[in-house]
């Protein structure tokens, strides 16, 4: 057998000594390119430039060393005939081992003054190429790019009669190398991403959409650098107004999968209004009666409301008090109307596939001109693999994309009710999990998110709409406010009155001064004969129902359609719980947990 070549080519030099005395030691002809070879000759070892294979010097101050056909027709020549030849004729002997680390991209560019410059000099062409062309023909050859493996192949290496590590090693070995360079290049695209691929000016940001936008800050505002980007293409959204932050596009982009799924699926034009990743309030644009309307607090708009209009003064006002600082989805381009209903509510951001100009023109002039408008684009397809890193472990999944329609629900009647339940079920795969909620007239109006007990989420969700109930109570209705309070007071003072709670103190007072005279607080009776009247609620649950008790529970808050995956021991039990309260249980084998 001919003598085995291995070629040294490394930035890292740790342990390159004891590798290339193994390796000499076990009759292997050394080649190294310019600072390799000269650290290991320096040592005594006898090691070849690879200059004197290539018959060319090192040149462009380094930029070129390995990249020749010496090297690469000897790394990439496989064990068949036709290379052999090749080889033969070229004069050029085949390469059995590499060794090879690369150019510290990453921690030059995390020094705080890095010019790009300096940059550019640190991206390694002929390391990257050796690696990859030793991996891509690992059926012949190792490839070591990391110290920490050198032990084990000198080992190998030497147990072996003919220089055989064995296929498995020299696989193993490959993907190594194959995952050093994907990140390697990762971090090249993710410096010139940052560079490059940003909007700066406002008017390209108007003008198209970009690849990347720098971000304010994370979740929290320690949490530096933030950004928003795709890897192909540009972002789907421009941002029209405003900056989003982080969880402004954790918020938008699930509000607007919701709004477009509920269009689809109902064919009406949808709004969702979203708090912490989680909808306070999600609809379709069903008209208002005039109570809903004073209830929902659009009573006193001028503007005549359109569907789109009705579905978001449903998805605002269904739980005021959550919903302050939403962040939108509308499915439909906005009109003036639904711009008017926002300008006058507490609210972060709105995403939406268009905005009539007039629409705009109301909502660039929120929060001093700060209000975040993102427009996006309709067509708009999502990747079918989402990948999300948790603790520095790539978490990989296909989206979630059931679909939901009336298929999924069996004996549901009317068609009223239909709408609800994919009204409810659709809002629950993007709430965080585990959640359940209710809806009646296209709306949502009591979401329990995030808890981790079922009954919780059904109590929570229940209690919201008993309050969202209790607020087109004709006391609450007719409560004497004074005039000039505002909206956002009403709604709080609204909140404490149908909650029930006994204030003190300087609380009491306050709320007092908001009336023109004393108000008597709700009765246990009043209450419960108000109670009494709500029926014919949907009410969908993300995973199944553990036990009975979420029935009767979902029953004392008006639940007539019920809707969730089976799957429970206690099924048999929640259907007869459901039956003796005169209720459609529908089982719709499809879990929707989101996180
Ligand atoms: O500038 S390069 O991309 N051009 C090359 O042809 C080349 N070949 C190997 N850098 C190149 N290398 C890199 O040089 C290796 O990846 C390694 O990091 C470094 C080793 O250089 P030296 O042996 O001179 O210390």
């Amino acid at each position: 057998m001919s003598q085995a070549t291995a070629l040294l080519s490394v930035y890292d030099k740790t342990d390159l000594l004891d590798l290339a005395k193994g390796l000499d030691a076990a009759g292997v002809r050394l080649l190294g390119s310019g600072g390799t070879a000269k650290k290991i000759r320096e040592a005594g070892i006898k090691i070849e430039d690879v200059s004197d294979i290539t018959k060319a010097p090192e040149m462009l101050g380094g930029r070129v060393k390995t990249l020749h056909p010496a090297v690469h027709g000897g790394i990439l020549a496989r064990s068949i005939p036709s290379d052999e030849q090749d080889l033969q004729a070229q004069g050029i002997s085949p390469i059995s081992i590499v060794v090879c680390n690369l150019y510290p991209f990453t921690s030059t560019i995390a020094q705080p003054n890095c010019t790009l410059e300096a940059a550019v000099e640190e991206i390694d062409i002929g390391g990257v190429t050796l690696l990859r062309a030793a991996a891509k023909n690992h059926a012949r050859v190792s490839v070591l790019s990391d110290p920490a493996d050198y032990a084990e192949f000198l080992e190998a290496w030497t147990k072996s009669p003919n220089g055989d590590v064995g296929q498995t090693l020299r696989s193993k070995l490959a993907l190594k190398a194959f995952e050093m360079t994907a990140k390697y290049d990762e971090a090249i695209s993710g410096y010139f991403r940052e560079q490059y691929a940003s909007a700066e000016l406002p008017a390209e940001k108007l003008a198209g959409s970009v690849q990347r936008i720098a971000l304010r800050y994370g979740a929290n505002p320690h949490q530096k650098p933030a950004q928003a980007y795709v890897t192909d293409g540009k972002l789907p959204f421009k941002v029209l107004s405003g900056s989003p932050g982080y969880i402004n596009l954790l918020d938008a982009l699930n509000s607007y999968a919701l709004v477009k799924e509920l269009q689809e699926a109902l064919q009406l034009p949808a709004a969702a209004s979203f708090k912490h990743v989680s909808p306070a309030g999600a609809a379709v644009g069903l008209d208002l009666d005039a109570t809903e309307k004073q209830v929902y607090g659009v009573d006193d708009l001028k503007e005549p409301l359109t569907p789109l209009a009705c579905a978001y003064a449903r998805a605002r006002g269904a739980d005021r008090m959550s919903s302050f600082g939403d962040f939108i989805a509308l499915s439909a381009p906005c009109d003036l109307a639904t711009a008017k209903i926002i300008s006058r509510e507490v609210s972060d951001g709105i995403i939406a596939p268009g905005y009539a100009p007039d629409a705009l023109e109301v909502l660039s002039k929120k929060k001093g001109g700060k209000y975040c408008v993102l427009e996006i684009d309709p067509t708009y397809e999502p990747e079918e693999i989402e990948t999300k890193q948790v603790y520095g472990i790539h978490l990989q999944q296909r989206r979630n994309n059931a679909k939901i329609d009336e298929k999924l629900f069996e004996n549901i009647l009317p068609k009223c009710a239909l709408t609800d339940l994919i009204v409810a079920t659709l809002a629950l795969k993007y709430t965080q999990s585990n959640s359940v909620a209710y809806a009646v007239h296209g709306a949502i109006i009591g979401l329990g998110a995030g808890q981790q007990s079922r009954i919780h989420c059904t109590r929570l969700a229940g209690g919201k709409a008993d309050l969202w109930w209790l607020r087109h109570h004709p006391r609450v209705l007719s409560l004497p406010f004074k005039k000039g309070v505002k909206r956002a007071e009403k709604a709080n003072a609204i909140d404490l009155f149908v909650g029930g709670e006994v204030l003190e103190g300087g609380e009491k007072t306050a709320w007092e001064s908001l009336f023109e005279g004393a108000v008597d607080p709700l009765t246990t009776e009043e209450r419960k004969e108000w109670a009494a009247k709500l029926d014919g609620v949907a009410c969908s649950s993300d995973a199944f129902f553990p036990f009975p008790d979420n029935v009767y529970r979902a029953r004392r808050s008006g639940v007539k359609y019920l809707a969730a995956p089976g799957g429970s021991v206690m099924d048999a039990e929640c259907i007869k719980a459901a039956d003796e309260q005169g209720i459609v249980f529908s089982h719709t084998s499809l879990r929707l947990f989101h996180h």
